[in-house]
């Protein structure tokens, strides 16, 4: 008996699939098996004899059926070894060299400014596209008789017959976002409202829908100084260039008093744009100190606290910088142009990285 034990108990620890497994336990417990005819001799022995072989027989079934079980399972967990080690994927890899989709130019812009803004200090403030004209018009020391109301081709919702309350509207500007900050933030505050605007107008330079970028810094002292000086790193860092010229010129706006407009100096040579040398000068932000009318609004107190304001459009600061003609080609999902002005999706902007590369 002890040569049977050994006999299955090796063969089964060598065998090298299921299939090897289950022709040993027919050879050795099938009908027909050795153990099995083994048994099957008990009825010719004594009674002291059987005594004997009986329980002994029946401890080597058991122990073969518990070797043919954990080789089968050794055999499984081996299997599954085998394809995990096959199956496995780095998923740090990086991607596909090949481009597949790619990163529009004015999320591209976007994110270069915040990176530009938030190393100064700047923290991204987001709020609704569907405002009330509260937000949109009087927080911002624009009365309903004003002309900019009527300048700024407001889309309006609609109301329900009978219904007086006056009318949400498609935020004209990023401004909003800033009355919500101030009121739930309060001073001193510095954030930057980038996101999309509307206004009824199409042509070469307009199109209904596009992106503004706003800025809001609040403190004790804060004054055209400090505006300068901000303005100045954010455009040299944009364009990438170690020195800019910047000019002032004095404009209106409702909600900031003084009120600047603010040039570049550029150079057009060869039609491509130089920032920071040549006789040429570039509009390409509005700004000024924020109107006390405007700070009461968010609940500001302007006996106490001042601030600088400036705002820009990102479709337009994307074409001047990477050359791009047509704003209306923007926002028509042409795949050729999409390619050719995309950016790789894993180049994300930072400062210490590159900008834009
Ligand atoms: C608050 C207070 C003041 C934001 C400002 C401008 C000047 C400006 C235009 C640039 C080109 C809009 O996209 S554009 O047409 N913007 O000239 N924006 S100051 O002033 C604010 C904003 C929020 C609470």
């Amino acid at each position: 008996m002890s040569d049977l034990r050994a006999k299955y108990l090796t063969a089964i620890a060598g065998a090298k699939d299921e299939a090897a497994l289950e022709a040993l336990r027919v050879q050795a417990l099938g009908k027909k098996g050795e153990i099995s005819l083994a048994m099957r001799e008990l009825g010719r022995m004594s009674a002291e004899e059987r005594q004997q072989a009986g329980p002994r027989l029946n401890a080597l079934k058991d122990e073969i059926n518990a070797a043919l079980t954990a080789r089968k399972q050794a055999l499984t967990d081996a299997a599954l070894d085998e394809r995990l080690r096959g199956e496995w994927l780095d998923v740090t890899l990086p991607a596909r060299p090949r481009r597949q989709g790619t990163i529009h130019p004015v999320s591209q812009v976007t994110e270069e400014v915040t990176a530009i803004f938030a190393d100064m200090g700047f923290a991204v403030a987001e709020g609704p596209q569907i405002e009330s004209d509260w937000y949109n018009f009087d927080a911002l020391n624009i009365p309903g008789h004003h002309p900019a109301r009527a300048e700024m081709d407001t889309f309006y919702t609609h109301r329900a017959e009978g219904d007086d309350r006056p009318p949400h509207v498609l935020r004209t500007h990023t401004s909003p976002v800033q009355i919500r900050a101030m009121q739930a933030q309060g001073a001193p505050l510095r954030v930057i409202a980038p996101g999309r605007v509307y206004r009824a107008d199409y042509d070469q330079t307009h199109t209904p829908m596009f992106h503004q970028v706003e800025g809001l810094a609040i403190d004790r002292d804060i004054s055209m100084a400090n505006l300068k000086w901000v303005l100045e790193e954010f455009v040299k860092a944009f364009f990438e260039v170690d020195h800019v010229d910047l000019r002032f010129r004095a404009s209106h706006f409702p909600f900031t008093e003084p009120s600047a407009e603010v040039d570049i100096r550029c150079s057009w040579d060869g039609g491509t744009l130089k920032v920071g040398e040549g006789d040429d000068w570039l509009e390409i932000l509005g700004s000024g100190m924020v109107h006390p009318k405007v700070l009461e609004a968010g609940n500001i107190d302007p006996n106490e606290w001042q601030g600088f304001a400036f705002g820009m459009g990102i479709d337009r600061i994307a074409m001047l910088k990477y050359g791009i003609p047509d704003l209306r080609a923007f926002f028509e999902s042409d795949l050729r142009w999409l390619r050719h002005y995309g950016f790789a999706a894993l180049d994300v902007p930072t400062l210490h990285g590159g900008l834009s590369r």
